[in-house]
C-alpha cells in the first residue's frame, strides 16, 4: 500500500479549463473554499513549503486549477476561491460553472472543504455541502487559522458548527499552518481516505 508522506511535489499544470487537465492514473483530491480562507497555505504547509502553491493576503491569488502530484501517488489540486467580492459578478458565475465542471467530472476521491474557523458558514459554503453530497462526493470539513481563535472561541466554534444541522455527519478539524499536530492529524486522514 502506498503512504502519503508529503515529502515529494511535482507542478503538473496550471490549467483554466477542465479540458486542459491532464488524464493521471492517480486517485485526486480538490482544495475547495472561499477566497483567502487558506486552501494555498494549507498545501504548502502539508508540503513543509512556502513555495510551492502561491499565496497572498489578498483575496482572489489563486486564479486558476492547479495540479500537484504528491509522493507519486495522489493529485492534489489548488482551486481558487469563491466569494472575492472584487470579481465581477459575471467572473463568479463562472466559477460555479467550471468549477462544476470540474468537480463532477474527474470522479474525486475526496475534497477537502476549507472554511476560516472565526466565521459563520456563507449561504455559498452551505450550498456547496448540499452540492457535494448530492453528487456523492465526500468531504473533509476543515477549518483553517484555528491559532487566531483562544480556547473560548473555539469553544463556541465548535458549539455553533453542531447547531448547523448542515454539519452533522463531517467532524472539522481545526487547522492551524502555525502548528505541526493537525499537519499529521490531515496526513493521516488522507491515507485512511485514500486507501483504508
Ligand atoms: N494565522 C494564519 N494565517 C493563515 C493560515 N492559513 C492561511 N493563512 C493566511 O491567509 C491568507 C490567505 O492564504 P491563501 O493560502 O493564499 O488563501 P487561498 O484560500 O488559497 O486564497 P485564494 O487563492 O485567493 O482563493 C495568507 O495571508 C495566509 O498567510 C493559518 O492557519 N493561520
Ligand atoms: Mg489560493
Amino acid at each position: 500500500m502506498k503512504k502519503l508522506v508529503f515529502k515529494k511535489a511535482v507542478f503538473l499544470t496550471s490549467a483554466l479549463k477542465t479540458e486542459e487537465l491532464p488524464a493521471v492514473a492517480l486517485p485526486e483530491i480538490a482544495v475547495v473554499g472561499r477566497s483567502n480562507v487558506g486552501k494555498s497555505s494549507l498545501i504548502n504547509h502539508l508540503l513543509r513549503s512556502k513555495t510551492v502553491a502561491k499565496v497572498s493576503s489578498r483575496p482572489g491569488k489563486t486564479q486558476r486549477i492547479n495540479c500537484f502530484v504528491i509522493d507519486d501517488a495522489l493529485l492534489l489540486v489548488d482551486l481558487p476561491g469563491y466569494g472575492y467580492a472584487k470579481t465581477s459578478k459575471s467572473l463568479q458565475e463562472e466559477w460555479g460553472v467550471w468549477i462544476d465542471k470540474y468537480l463532477k467530472e474527474r470522479g474525486l476521491k475526496l475534497i477537502l472543504f476549507l472554511i476560516d474557523a472565526r466565521r459563520d458558514l456563507t449561504e455559498e459554503d452551505k450550498q456547496f455541502i448540499i452540492w457535494a453530497e448530492h453528487h456523492c462526493i465526500p468531504l473533509l470539513l476543515i477549518l483553517t487559522k484555528g491559532d487566531k481563535l483562544t480556547q473560548k472561541e473555539q469553544h463556541a466554534m465548535r458549539k455553533r458548527l453542531e447547531d448547523e444541522k448542515i454539519l452533522s455527519g463531517f467532524p472539522p478539524l481545526l487547522y492551524s499552518i502555525k502548528e505541526g499536530k493537525c499537519r499529521e492529524a490531515l496526513i493521516h486522514e488522507l491515507n485512511k481516505a485514500l486507501w483504508d
